[in-house]
């Protein structure tokens, strides 16, 4: 069900409604805020391994869920792309390191692939050499250009051979395999990177990976799949985080937390208290779901209470939100160094109960619907518009509830609207000046944030959209076997961002946007005469040696037949 998109006339008239509303359009948040972030505030940006390594069966390389599910010909993909290639950032290295150094970014967050490390997934099987040769090289190179690692271990692209053996996440075994792999990469990796992302956006993996079947690996159980997989990723989250604890934080001194996104609720009728509650319920069963256990030892109330009504008046007996024990709780409790938030977008909030006898699902046990703005302005992905001001809603709301931790951002960004012009995309600049300056007014607020990671480094593969959403500050030609990449006009903007640590004054900051826009339209012409380069250097490529043969040839000819004349 796709409530957002349904442009009903009742919700444009609760819309128009709430523009009188008291808190739309309050100066604080109409305002541009000018000013500076912290000293030593981390500016970064992020990718992940699946979406742009490539190379999925090279050196020693096991498959993974997506490898699998990208492979299987059942139409899981807009136009049924694989990320068999990708970026090819597996053989781009140094190339990508040109690239963050050109953007001045103080750290890079990526994933480790986790059955490039372990093939079959499982530690005692076999850990894969070259596997480990690949990220230690890839560490040393950012660390040699001063770039801090952070460093994610899961972001979706399970092995393949834990998901046939034992069903992936709805099998409690997963907890020791996940710890033993985390094990790994702490012993290996841990001397240089001293900042772990256990998970990333665990709610997705779960959801749409056991409730919709949208992404790998494709199961559809409504209503309990994706309880039973968050509930033992959460407990696989905590024996990582008690192993480096134990084990390894007193030589290695690193920081261990879980990368949680979330999407910012708004009340769609403010004087409404049940809006209100369905407000927070869509953030209790989004953030909560991970973060209540995390920080305070056990689900959001909200969410055992509703799944338990309705589970039994489905006629179960137990809730279909699974149970910590005691034990458990406190073994949970307290396991992150700080908290990873994402965000990308807001959605307004209506109740609506949804009776139970309509069977489980997640959508179900909310009860309410999402309903956006035909105002805002929209992007590349049908799902993301633009609302600047819910992102220090949610960082406030992170703040409170969890007992001001220190936060990164681990991921915010957008893709680029289609009809632009591949390279400037004045958008995703908007998008960035926006956010970022909802976050500095936050940090102004007290929200303690220690860095942002803007996403992404490169146009990649978007899991079931294919290729077809770009979220890079660099453009990947992907029709080219050599997976250029070209920068955005966002790249000399965030630069901009980065060296000022902040956003000094109008004038500065309106230079820089028009700085931008002029070097994109260069880039730009440079981009539309790739085709003509890449035909020039096939032409190179073959012309030239075969030129040379043939001058060898004729000057042996001559020279044979000079002798002879000779003789
Ligand atoms: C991120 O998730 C991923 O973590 C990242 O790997 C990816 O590159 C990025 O999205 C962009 O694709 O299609 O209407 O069902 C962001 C959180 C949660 C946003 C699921 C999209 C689905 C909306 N995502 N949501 S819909």
């Amino acid at each position: 069900m796709k409530p957002v998109r349904v442009v009903t006339l009742w919700w444009v008239l609760l819309l128009v409604s709430r523009l009188g509303a008291t808190r739309k359009g309050a100066p604080e948040e109409a305002s541009f805020y000018y000013g500076s972030f912290p000293l030593g505030f981390s500016w970064g940006v992020g990718s992940s391994a699946f979406q742009t390594e490539g190379a999925w069966d090279q050196d020693g390389k096991g498959p993974s869920i997506w490898d699998a599910f990208t492979h299987s010909g059942k139409g899981k993909v807009l136009g049924d792309e694989t990320a068999d290639v990708a970026c090819d950032g597996y053989y781009k290295v140094q190339e990508d390191i040109v690239l963050l150094r050109e953007l001045h970014v103080s750290h890079y967050r990526f994933s480790l692939s986790w059955p490039r490390l372990l093939p079959t997934g499982v530690r005692a099987d076999k850990v894969n050499k070259r596997g480990i040769k690949f990220y230690n090289d890839f560490i040393d190179a950012l660390l040699k250009s001063n770039i801090t690692p952070i460093v994610t271990l899961h972001h979706w692209d399970l092995p393949q051979l834990l998901q046939v053996k034992c069903g992936g996440w709805q099998n409690v075994s997963m907890i020791s395999y996940f710890r033993d792999y985390a094990d790994l990469c702490f012993e290996a990796f841990g001397d240089r990177v001293k900042h772990w992302v256990t998970f990333s956006d665990p709610r997705t993996m779960a959801e749409k990976g056991y409730e919709t079947g949208r992404h790998a690996p494709g199961l559809q159980l409504h209503g309990t799949g994706l309880y039973t997989a968050a509930h033992h990723i959460i407990k696989a989250h905590a024996q990582a985080w008690h192993s480096y604890n134990s084990t390894w934080r007193g030589k290695q001194q690193g920081l261990v937390g879980i990368s949680l996104n979330c999407d910012w609720g708004e009340p769609m009728d403010i004087s409404s208290p049940k809006d209100i509650e369905a407000a927070e319920r869509y953030l209790q069963f989004c953030l909560g779901w991970f973060a209540n256990p995390i920080y305070a030892g056990d689900y959001p109330q909200v969410m055992k209470d509703r799944i338990g009504k309705k589970s039994a008046e489905q006629g179960l007996d137990m809730s279909r939100l699974p149970v910590f024990s005691l034990q458990e709780k406190s073994y949970i409790k307290g396991t992150s160094d700080f908290l990873g938030l994402g965000h990308y977008t807001t959605r307004y909030i209506t109740e609506r109960n949804y009776p139970s006898r309509q069977g489980p699902s997640y959508q179900n046990d909310r009860d309410l619907v999402e309903l956006v703005d035909p105002n805002w302005p929209d992007l590349g992905s049908k799902w993301l518009y633009s609302v600047p001001w819910g992102f220090r809603r949610l960082l406030h709301f992170a703040q409170t509830q969890y007992g001001n931790p220190p936060i990164y951002v681990t991921e915010n960004g957008a893709s680029q609207k289609l009809h632009c012009t591949q390279l400037c995309d004045e958008w995703r600049i908007q998008y960035l000046k926006g956010y970022i300056n909802e976050m500095l007014k936050a940090i102004k607020d007290g929200v303690n944030i220690k860095g942002y990671t803007s996403w992404s480094l490169l146009d990649k593969f978007e899991w079931e959209k294919g290729y077809s959403d770009r979220y890079g500050f660099y453009y990947v030609e992907f029709n080219n076997r050599n997976k250029p990449r070209y920068p955005k006009a966002s790249v000399q903007y965030y630069k901009k961002i980065i060296t000022a640590n902040g956003f000094p004054n109008p004038r500065e900051v309106e230079s820089w946007y028009l700085k931008a826009l002029e070097t994109c339209s260069i880039n730009n012409q440079m981009l539309a005469a790739e085709p003509l380069l890449s035909h020039m250097q096939m032409v190179t490529e073959i012309m030239v040696p075969t030129v040379c043969t043939l001058c060898i040839l004729i000057s042996a000819v001559l020279l044979l037949l000079l002798l002879r004349g000779q003789s």
